[in-house]
């Protein structure tokens, strides 16, 4: 799978998506990601990306001809299945939609800056908006990073154990269940019997228990929720 980002500030990208599993996953071969620097596409000898709205407001906005640029020279090399763009007011992002899009063979990311892109950039080249949650960060780049971390390591081979990406929160609609590592005793403070027991029917069933009663507290929202 090839992932596209283009970014104005490509440098935020950079670290997050150069790290273990991701970086791992690039390395295999099971993942391709290239970041585009919107700056090189910019208008004129200052390399012009964004300018102020018209009616007036707040804030800069990003031109539509650099992206336009980018992403023309992109579209003219592959078909993209989808030309996403992150902003915080589009849909939120689910498991569901990573799930699907992981699934993809090319993906297009525009990375929101600013107070925005022009509206025509989204009327004529995105097919999906998403935003990350109901919160406001200083750029998109962070929400790219994160979409694409939740896809990538969807990606067949990309996870060592093939059941983990399966078994994560949300995938069934619940929260997971509390997990321990050694030593089983840490100043008095004891790991669940069960769990030393090598039971593994009853250890199947105590995770169950405690994943229903974890969301039950946390999140009954999702308990309301149609299973994905
Ligand atoms: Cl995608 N972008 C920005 N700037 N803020 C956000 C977001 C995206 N999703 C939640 N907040």
């Amino acid at each position: 799978m090839r992932i596209d980002i283009i970014s104005a500030t490509p440098e935020v990208l950079e670290s997050p998506l150069n790290h273990s599993i991701i970086k791992r996953a690039k390395e295999k071969g099971l993942a391709k990601i290239f970041i585009h620097d919107l700056r090189e596409y910019g208008m004129g000898n200052y390399r012009q990306i964004d300018d102020t709205p018209f009616g007036g407001g707040a804030g800069m906005v990003l031109m539509i001809e650099p992206i336009s640029k980018c992403i023309e020279g992109l579209k003219n090399q592959r078909l993209y299945d989808e030309i996403i763009y992150m902003t915080p007011d589009a849909k939120t992002l689910t498991q569901p939609i990573s799930n699907a899009l992981s699934l993809k063979k090319n993906i297009l990311i525009l990375a929101g800056h600013y107070k925005g892109v022009d509206q025509r950039v989204r009327d004529k080249y995105i097919t999906k908006e998403i935003s990350i949650g109901d919160y406001v960060l200083t750029g998109g780049e962070l929400a790219a990073a994160i979409l694409t971390d939740s896809i990538v390591r969807l990606i067949p081979g990309v996870i060592g154990d093939e059941t983990s990406a399966l078994t994560d929160s949300f995938q069934d609609n619940l929260l997971s269940p509390p997990i321990y590592t050694r030593p089983s005793d840490f100043k008095g403070m004891k790991v669940p019997n069960i769990l030393l027991s090598g039971n593994f029917p009853k250890i199947d069933e105590w995770r169950s228990e405690k994943a229903f009663e974890r969301t039950q507290q946390i999140r009954p929202d999702l308990l309301d929720e149609p299973s994905k």
